[in-house]
C-alpha cells in the first residue's frame, strides 16, 4: 500500500505498511483499484456526455465510489470488493452508452486503453496484485512529486467534492454539469496532459470552482429541506434516559432516525460534525433530539466507550471500534467497518433502537451546560447591519475564521491557544469539527454580537464564503481587503476541496496547519506561496502579531 491522502499520514510522507487511520493494506489497495475503475468509467462517460448522452446510474456510482475512498469512510475489504465488481458492470454500461452516443452522432468510437479497457479479475488475490500496477508509488516514480502530487491533489479534491455531492443527492439536489465535471476531471487524470504542471494546476483550481457549486447545492438541499439554521442555545450535557448518539454528516439519516424513535423514550444526541443539526428548524423540532454529546471524531474511543447507548455513524470519521462498544455501534450509507453491523438503504434503524433499549442509558441528568450555535449565512446576514456598524465604529477590529477539521496528531492545540489569544475586540467565525478545540469556552460578546460564531459543518464553508462576500460588498472592497484572516486546520479530502475553492476565489494569506500536505510537491508549494501567500501556522502569538500588525 501507499497512501498519503490525509494529514496524519505516517511520518508525514506516506502510509506504507498500515494506515495510521487503521486502513489495512488490503483495503488501501482495493481503494486504489476502485479509483482506477472510476477513471475507466469516466473515460466513457465523459465522451458520451460530450455527445449528449448521460446516465444517472453511472454518474451516481462514480460519486459513491470516490466518496467510499475518503479517509475514515470504508475500511471493509468485502464492501470494497463488491464496489469493484459493480464498477466492472458500470464500465461496460458506460462503454455501451458511449458507443450508442457515437452511433447517433455518426461518429466512429475511439478505441480506449488504460482503465477504460480494464476488466475486473475474478478473485480478490488477483485484484490485489493488479492494484500494485496502479499504485500512487508507481506514479510518483514515473512523474515525480510535483506532477504526481498534483494528480493526487485533483483526485483528493474530487473525493471531497463527491462527499458533498452525495449528501446533496440524498436530499434530491443534483446537477448534470457537476457529474459531467467529475467525468471530465477523472478522464483528464488518465490523459497525457496530466503530466503538465500548468494544466494540472488549472484543473485543480477548476475542482475548487465546481466544488463551490456543489457546496451551494448542499446548502440548498439542507436549508431547503430543514430550513435555515437559527441561533440556538443547545444542551451539551446528557439527560437521564436511553440514548442514541449520531455521528458523521448526514442530516437525512438523523431525520429518519428521529422519526423512527419518536415516542419510544429514547433521547438522540449529536456527535462531531452532526452538532450543527441542532440549529435546523426541521430537526430541532423533535423534542427527543436533546443535545450534543462529546467532541470531535478523534476522541471517539473515549467518548463512545463512555456513552451508555447505541451509536450510529452516518459518514466519516469512524475509527476501529473498541470491543467495549463494538456491539452497539452501527454504520449506514457509505461508511463501513468489517464486522460492524450496517443499516442498509432501507434505513430501518430497528437494530440501533434495540441496542439503545438494551443499553443502560444515562441514569441521571448531568448538570446543565449549554452553548449557542447556528450562525450560518442567513442568521449572520440578518444581523449584518449591526455587524457593519460595529466595524465602522471600531468596536470590531478584525474577524478570524478559525476552522477546518480536527485530528489526532499533536500540534492542534495551536487552534485552542489562538482562539483564546484573539483580542476581545475581534470576532471568531468557526466551522467543521476543528471547532471543538474551543467551542465550549465562553468568548462573550461585542455589543450583543457573540464573539464566537459557529457557522456549521465543513461544507458550510459555503456559508462562510457568502458572509465574507456580503461583508466585502458592504464595505465596497474585495474579500482580501477585509479585516478577515483565515486560519485553517485540515485533515482529510473534504478540507482539500474547500482549500481549492478558496484558492479558486483568489483568497490570499491563508494560514494552514497543523502540517502541510505530503502530496504537495516542492515546486507546487512554491507556486502556492508566490501566488497565494499561503503559510504554515507558526505560534499563536507570532501569527496574531503578524495579522494584527
Ligand atoms: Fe471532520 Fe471527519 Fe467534516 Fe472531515 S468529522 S474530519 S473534513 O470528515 O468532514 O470536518
Ligand atoms: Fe494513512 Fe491517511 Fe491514507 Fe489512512 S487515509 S492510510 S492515515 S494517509
Amino acid at each position: 500500500m501507499f497512501c498519503y491522502q490525509c494529514e496524519q499520514t505516517a511520518g508525514g510522507t506516506g502510509c506504507t505498511k498500515m494506515g495510521v487511520c487503521g486502513k489495512t493494506p488490503e483495503a488501501a489497495d482495493l481503494q486504489d483499484l476502485l479509483v482506477y475503475a472510476a477513471k475507466g468509467i469516466a473515460n466513457y462517460a465523459h465522451r458520451a456526455g460530450q455527445l449528449g448522452l448521460r446516465s444517472k446510474e453511472i454518474d451516481r456510482f462514480v460519486v459513491e465510489a470516490l466518496f467510499s475512498t475518503v479517509t475514515n469512510v470504508n475500511f471493509d475489504p468485502q464492501r470494497l470488493e463488491d464496489l469493484i465488481q459493480q464498477a466492472d458492470k458500470i464500465i461496460l454500461q458506460a462503454r455501451r452508452l458511449y458507443e450508442e452516443a457515437c452511433r447517433k452522432a455518426g461518429k466512429k468510437p475511439e478505441l480506449l486503453s488504460g482503465p477504460a479497457a480494464w476488466r475486473v479479475p475474478s478473485s480478490r488475490q488477483e485484484m490485489l496484485q493488479e492494484a500494485q500496477a496502479v499504485s500512487i508509488a508507481n506514479r510518483l516514480e514515473a512523474y515525480g512529486p510535483d506532477a504526481a502530487g498534483l494528480q493526487e491533489l485533483i483526485l483528493y479534491g474530487l473525493k471531497g467534492m463527491a462527499a458533498y455531492a452525495d449528501h446533496a443527492m440524498i436530499l434530491g439536489v443534483e446537477d448534470s454539469s457537476v457529474y459531467a465535471f467529475f467525468h471530465e476531471a477523472l478522464d483528464f487524470l488518465t490523459s497525457d496532459q496530466a503530466q503538465d504542471v500548468n494544466a494540472l494546476v488549472a484543473m485543480a483550481l477548476k475542482v475548487g470552482q465546481v466544488n463551490l457549486n456543489v457546496m451551494e447545492m448542499l446548502d440548498q438541499a439542507n436549508t431547503g429541506t430543514y430550513g435555515h439554521p437559527e441561533p440556538t442555545s443547545i444542551r451539551i450535557s446528557p439527560v437521564k434516559g436511553k440514548a442514541i448518539l449520531v455521528s458523521g454528516h448526514d442530516l437525512r439519516d438523523l431525520e429518519l432516525l428521529l422519526k423512527q424513535t419518536e415516542g419510544k423514550g429514547i433521547h438522540i444526541y449529536t456527535h462531531g460534525e452532526m452538532l450543527p443539526c441542532l440549529a435546523y428548524p426541521g430537526l430541532k423540532k423533535y423534542k427527543h433530539l436533546v443535545g450534543n454529546y462529546g467532541t470531535a471524531w478523534q476522541n471517539q474511543h473515549k467518548e463512545f466507550d463512555a456513552f451508555p447507548g447505541a451509536i450510529l455513524m452516518t459518514t466519516n470519521c469512524i475509527q476501529r471500534p473498541k470491543d467495549t462498544y463494538k456491539n452497539r455501534i452501527f454504520t449506514t450509507g457509505l461508511v463501513a467497518w468489517p464486522e460492524v453491523r450496517h443499516i442498509g438503504p432501507d434505513k430501518d434503524f430497528t437494530p440501533v433502537i434495540q441496542a439503545a433499549l438494551a443499553a443502560p442509558g444515562f441514569t441521571q441528568d448531568a448538570p446543565e451546560k449549554r452553548i449557542t450555535i447556528g450562525f450560518a449565512r442567513n442568521a449572520v446576514m440578518s444581523a449584518a447591519g449591526q455587524v457593519i456598524e460595529a466595524v465602522k465604529a471600531g468596536k470590531i477590529r478584525h474577524f478570524f475564521l478559525i476552522g477546518g477539521c480536527d485530528g489526532a496528531k499533536p500540534g492542534r492545540n495551536y487552534y485552542t491557544e489562538l482562539a483564546q489569544a484573539v483580542p476581545k475586540d475581534c470576532v471568531i467565525l468557526t466551522l467543521a469539527c476543528g471547532k471543538y478545540r474551543f467551542n465550549m469556552l465562553d468568548f462573550g460578546d461585542i455589543g450583543g454580537i457573540p464573539r464566537l460564531l459557529d457557522v456549521g459543518q465543513c461544507n458550510d464553508a459555503y456559508s462562510a464564503i457568502q458572509i465574507a462576500v456580503a461583508l466585502a460588498n458592504a464595505f465596497g472592497c474585495g474579500v482580501n481587503d477585509l479585516p478577515l484572516s483565515l486560519i485553517l486546520s485540515w485533515y482529510e479530502q473534504k478540507a482539500v476541496c474547500i482549500l481549492l475553492t478558496l484558492l479558486h476565489l483568489g483568497i490570499k494569506n491563508m494560514k494552514l496547519g497543523p502540517s502541510l500536505p505530503a502530496f504537495v510537491g516542492p515546486n507546487v508549494l512554491k507556486v502556492l506561496v508566490e501566488q497565494f501567500n499561503i503559510a504554515p501556522i507558526s505560534t499563536p502569538q507570532k501569527d496574531l502579531a503578524e495579522i494584527l500588525g
